[in-house]
């Protein structure tokens, strides 16, 4: 291959590596993954905390008396981390921010314009009576606004909650209200597809609906003059204080950076506090080795700020490091489905992560659309929120990533703070489909039912052995040394992700889904993620989600749902296709026993496909309440499908 890639095989399995010249310029070395590792746990996560200005230099890395408090003593703030000190170091002129508005407007934020906008609304809040620890919602969609409040609360210690846009008035007021939060800075309104919605009135039925008395701020992002009633107007706040500096406060390590909820991911949403110097130095760190992110690159990282990819790699993450980051407004595909790839053409990105989802959208759509733009800037290509099927990564890795960049599949949750499983780019070779190893300083393992580690080879329950910094406080407070779901009996410290794995011989991981999607046919658990690969290897198929059904013979049965590519028929010819893939990919015990077509699947506001709902469409039964849907519409096509 040219620029130095190779290509090797080891177990009947593909090794993809780097190209030499990314490996010379990377900012971890396998020399330097080596040493981390050599340090060892907890003393090599110092390296991270060290990417970190400290008012005050932390005693230790990890607190000895079992709290898992990092960095204890330690002293910080992570506006000033963010911003102040780029302007300090003579970098203040330099892009912090790009927006790329829905409507084709752009707005371009220096490391000092930064400064100035946060410093303003930093001050407005605490003229409001915003105190430290006071906790601030933001329902804001993707506007740098967004962004701006949350450095503007981190600058004044007051943690934000920041609750997706796309949510019902219901669902935040269950945020408001699960989060005792007294202040809420939200926008008019916002277009989605060229059209308005109006998110003040959904603000303002969430704020009736609590007990609490709730001060509103009001970002005009509609450009019209709508009434704001008793609220607060952004704009007239910052012009008020306009010139106004608010020195950072000093926070402890372990004090709250923010308060998110869970993505529903991982069960129902519960919310989760993450800490301001254990936070911010997992994810300058990550960052850092896993993004490989310089000051001069341009990170672009596609999630809604709404979620926790959004906090930790297009908001602190890239910001930490001096990086510009970029924030899209927009969907993929509107106006066209070239969108993305003239964005990243235009900024010259460096660096581009998305989820799976995504880029299965992108394969449907065509390689002619990333075909129309010049990509080269790319340097690394990162992918998270699934497990990434190998098609899906040879797609990605050819199409956009001109055949040569690297690709990090990243493994996380909002739990987790930051990356914590994924392949170091200058360091280690990439294996399609799988996610790779325990970044150096995370224990990880794959247990069975008693919590015994299971050989390589063999699925089990994804576990971390040790604490790490980025992780959620409520994973450290529930049990002291916090052990969290385990079913391990030593006392051992161990966190449950919920997560199934295998580990292949050369201690690779390969994620099969959520531990709840598992499949139990005639006796052999089968998982999901596996079977559904295979379905996306076939030519013609753009997505798949696999399901059981009950059998009273064989316990479950395989109910796939196969979205076919655009032009591509759903007939018998790709049926039978479908099933022979899966037979001869895993043997015939997982050849679904049933296929549908469908022209998309159910999915959550932040893209992951629900099992749940086709589930429940494949055994006849209530679908219950499905507003937790970015389409519900879905459900019910595919229910009268089914019914015919
Ligand atoms: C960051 C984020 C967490 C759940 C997690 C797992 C799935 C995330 C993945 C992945 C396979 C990857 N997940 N990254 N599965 N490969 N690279 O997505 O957080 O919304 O809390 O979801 O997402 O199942 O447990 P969150």
């Amino acid at each position: 291959m040219a620029n130095g890639s190779r290509k090797e095989t080891t177990h009947g399995r593909d090794w993809e590596t780097p190209p030499s010249s990314f490996v010379s310029g990377a900012n971890v070395t396998a020399g330097d993954r080596d040493a981390l590792r050599e340090t060892g746990w907890p003393s090599c996560w110092k390296t991270a905390a060290e990417l970190l200005d400290w008012h005050r230099s932390f005693d230790a890395v990890l607190d000895d008396d079992g709290s898992t408090r990092w960095f204890p003593g330690g002293r910080l703030n992570a506006s000033h981390n963010c911003i102040d000190r780029y302007v300090a170091n003579g970098r203040g002129d330099e892009t912090a921010l790009i927006w790329e508005g829905k409507l084709g407007e752009t707005r371009t934020y220096t490391y000092h314009q930064l400064r100035d906008e946060v410093n303003a609304f930093a001050a407005a809040l605490r003229n409001l009576g915003v105190g430290e620890d006071d906790v601030v919602t933001l329902y804001m969609p993707m506007v740098p606004e967004l962004p701006i409040a949350m450095l503007a609360c981190a600058r004044i210690g007051a943690p934000h909650s920041v609750v997706f846009a796309g949510f019902s008035a219901n669902a935040l007021a269950t945020r408001l209200a699960g989060a005792d939060s007294e202040y809420l800075v939200t926008c008019d309104g916002y277009y989605r597809r060229g059209t308005a919605l109006h998110l003040k009135s959904m603000a303002d039925n969430a704020c009736l609906s609590v007990e609490q008395d709730v001060e509103q701020i009001v970002v005009n992002r509609l450009g019209d003059d709508g009434e704001i009633g008793d609220a607060r107007s952004y704009a007239d706040l910052v012009a008020d204080h306009d010139g106004v500096e608010i020195d950072p406060v000093e926070r402890d390590s372990d004090d709250s950076l923010f308060l998110i909820y869970t993505s529903g991911t991982t069960g129902e949403p519960t919310l989760v506090e993450h800490t301001t110097g254990g936070y911010l130095s997992h994810v300058a760190w990550t960052s850092h080795a896993v993004f490989d992110l310089k000051p001069e690159d341009t990170h672009w990282c596609s999630a809604d700020v709404g979620w926790i990819t959004g906090h930790s790699y297009a908001v602190y993450g890239p910001l930490a490091l001096g990086a510009t980051t970029i924030l899209y407004e927009g969907t993929p595909d509107h106006p066209e489905k070239n969108r993305l790839w003239e964005v990243i053409e235009r900024n010259e990105v460096d660096v581009f992560y998305t989820a799976p989802t995504s880029i299965r959208a992108f394969m449907k759509w065509g390689s002619e659309y990333p075909e129309q733009h010049d990509l080269s800037s790319l340097r690394l290509l990162g992918t998270v929120g699934e497990p990434i099927d190998e098609t899906a990564w040879r797609w990605y890795r050819e199409h956009v990533g001109g055949g040569e960049c690297p690709i990090v599949d990243t493994w996380w949750q909002t739990e987790t703070g930051g990356v914590v499983l994924s392949t170091l780019p200058g360091a280690d070779r990439m294996r399609p489909g799988a996610v790779g190893r325990e970044l150096p300083g995370i224990g990880a393992t794959v247990v069975n039912e008693v919590g015994e580690e299971v050989p390589p080879r063999e699925s089990g329950r994804l576990v971390l052995t040790r604490p790490w910094p980025g992780m959620a406080r409520s994973l450290c407070e529930d049990a002291g040394w916090g052990v969290r779901r385990t079913s391990r009996a030593d006392g051992q410290w161990q966190y449950d992700t919920g997560d199934n794995a295998v580990r292949d011989e050369d201690g690779y991981l390969h994620l099969l889904g959520r531990a709840d999607d598992v499949l139990n046919v005639s006796g052999r658990r089968l998982s999901t993620a596996e079977i559904e690969s295979a379905i996306v290897g076939v030519d013609g198929v753009a997505e798949a989600a696999v399901v059981g059904g009950t059998d009273t013979m064989k316990g479950s049965k395989v109910h796939a749902f196969v979205s076919p590519e655009s032009n591509v028929a759903g007939d018998e010819v790709l049926r039978t296709r479908v099933q022979s893939a899966v037979e001869s990919a895993i043997g015939s015990i997982a050849a679904p026993d049933s296929v549908t077509f469908t022209p998309s699947l159910p999915k959550t506001r932040s893209g992951k496909v629900v099992r749940r709902y086709l589930k429940a469409i494949a055994n006849g039964e209530d679908l219950g309440d499905t507003s937790a849907l970015r389409n519900p519409e879905v459900v019910g096509e595919l229910e009268s499908l089914l019914n015919e």
